[in-house]
């Protein structure tokens, strides 16, 4: 492989040397640049400042830029470049992605099969009992419950690693959970005390846990989308494998700070997985009515980022699918737009009386779709485990939960000296 000197110096050549260079080079930046600036580049290789502008060139000789491999500073994709002569691509790739029955029911082996279904049982007997502990009036502010959506995350958490990204909004329980953050500390910070994850001054909305790489936990609708792209420029950057896994709802999805964050995030070539969790309502208005345009996984198509819709109650699809796409990512990032179709069980927040949608469908949802009763079903007709042995997982997992809950009742309030702590801290991710 030639080094980028080397390589440098080829380009220059190609490029009619460093007088014509140099006169290109004015027309295309507007600035004062001599030829013996351009000659030095032969001995010290092309400083980061001018490498677009030198692609450009060599884009418009026809000559293949994709064999200089020291050419684009970090961050730049090749791609990008095409927009200076006005092709760029619109992909409309995107679609809707159904997998073969039989193909899901061998996606995993029997050991992921039966991490899955702990994963979302203890994430749905966790928010069970938080609604119980907010009827009981021990938490404070607003509180949103996942019940019904644990396929999404449990889904994508069964494929990610540990060092990737993930940002959400206020429906951020289930996220720490899968994350491992044990429950005792997710209970402490749902009922404001100093042992909670974000030493209770967070709450439901705003948890945070930096060494799990889990960036919250935020109230302002759509805000996670921003400040995700900016975590994975920030992994691209430091060249790092990590994916962001960003989170948002189908009620988010109208905001405008989402368009900004596609657009870089597809000028960038960000290794960025955006998961709109479609689960057909805002606070109280549903998508049909809020919506112009109801794909939502084709919502990227403008930036040229390729969308997907997934089944979100069946977290074997959202495996199957988003591991060879994550795999790719891994290989060489892009941003991609996920929309997992799913819903939920409860209220928008606990003070949510749900007079937009029937009784019956949340009820037919629930019988017939439930991720959890369909990796139930699947663990018994491969004969992975017994009626009896379902019955002791969920014994287990509830005592789990049980106990988290009474220790963190335990616990103290943060001192009143600590109110203007933490306020901001630079990361260094
Ligand atoms: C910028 C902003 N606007 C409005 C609100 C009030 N609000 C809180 S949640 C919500 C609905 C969001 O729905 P969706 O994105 O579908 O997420 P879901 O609650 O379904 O998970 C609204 C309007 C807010 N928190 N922030
Ligand atoms: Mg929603």
């Amino acid at each position: 492989m030639s080094t980028s000197i080397e390589e440098h110096k080829e380009i220059i050549n190609l490029l009619g040397g460093g007088k014509k260079l140099t006169a290109r080079l004015k027309v295309l930046s507007n600035e004062n640049i001599n030829e013996k600036t351009v000659y030095s580049w032969v001995r010290q290789g092309i400083p980061d400042k001018w490498k677009v502008a030198v692609s450009r060139c060599l884009l418009e000789d026809n000559i293949n830029i994709t064999n200089y491999k020291n050419l684009l500073p970090p961050g730049l994709h090749i791609d990008n470049l095409f927009s200076a002569n006005n092709s760029i691509k619109i992909f409309s790739s995107s679609k809707v992605l159904k997998t073969d029955e039989t193909i899901l029911q061998n996606i995993m082996n029997k050991e992921q099969l039966l991490k899955l279904y702990e994963m979302m049982i203890n994430i749905r007997r966790f928010e069970e009992k938080v609604g119980q502990f907010y009827s009981m009036g021990l938490i404070g502010g607003f509180c949103h419950l996942y019940i019904g959506q644990e396929g999404v995350i449990s889904g994508i958490e069964m494929l990610a690693n540990p060092s990737d990204c993930f940002i959400t909004g206020y429906r951020c329980h289930a996220h720490m959970v899968t994350r491992g953050e044990p429950m005792l500390n997710i209970f402490s910070e749902l009922l404001g005390n100093s042992a909670g994850c974000s030493k209770g001054k967070g709450g439901s909305m705003h948890m945070f846990r930096e060494e799990n790489n889990f960036f919250g936990g935020h109230g302002i609708v759509g805000a996670q989308v921003p400040i995700g792209t900016g975590i994975a420029f920030a992994n691209k950057y430091k060249n790092k494998q990590s994916i962001t896994f960003t989170f948002f709802g189908d009620g988010a999805v109208n905001q405008g700070q989402v368009y900004e964050a596609f657009n870089m995030a597809a000028l960038w070539q960000l290794p960025i997985i955006y998961i709109i969790e479609n689960n057909q309502y805002g606070m109280g208005t549903s998508v049909e009515r809020a919506s112009a345009m109801n794909e939502l996984f084709r919502r990227g198509e403008s930036f040229g980022i390729k969308g997907y819709e997934v089944d979100g109650m069946d977290p074997l699809s959202i495996y199957g699918n988003l591991k060879q796409i994550c795999e790719k990512i891994r290989e060489k990032p892009e941003p991609i737009l996920i929309e997992a179709k799913t819903y939920r069980y409860r209220g928008h927040s606990m003070s949510d009386p749900g007079k937009y949608r029937t009784r019956e469908e949340v009820q037919e949802t629930r019988e017939n779709r439930d991720p959890i009763e369909r990796v139930r079903a699947l663990l018994i007709s491969k004969k992975y485990l017994t009626e009896e042995n379902i019955k002791d997982i969920d014994k287990k997992a509830k005592e789990n939960v049980a106990k988290a809950a009474e220790l963190a009742r335990e616990k103290e309030m943060p001192d009143n000296s600590e109110l203007y702590e933490d306020v901001y801290r630079d990361l260094d991710i």
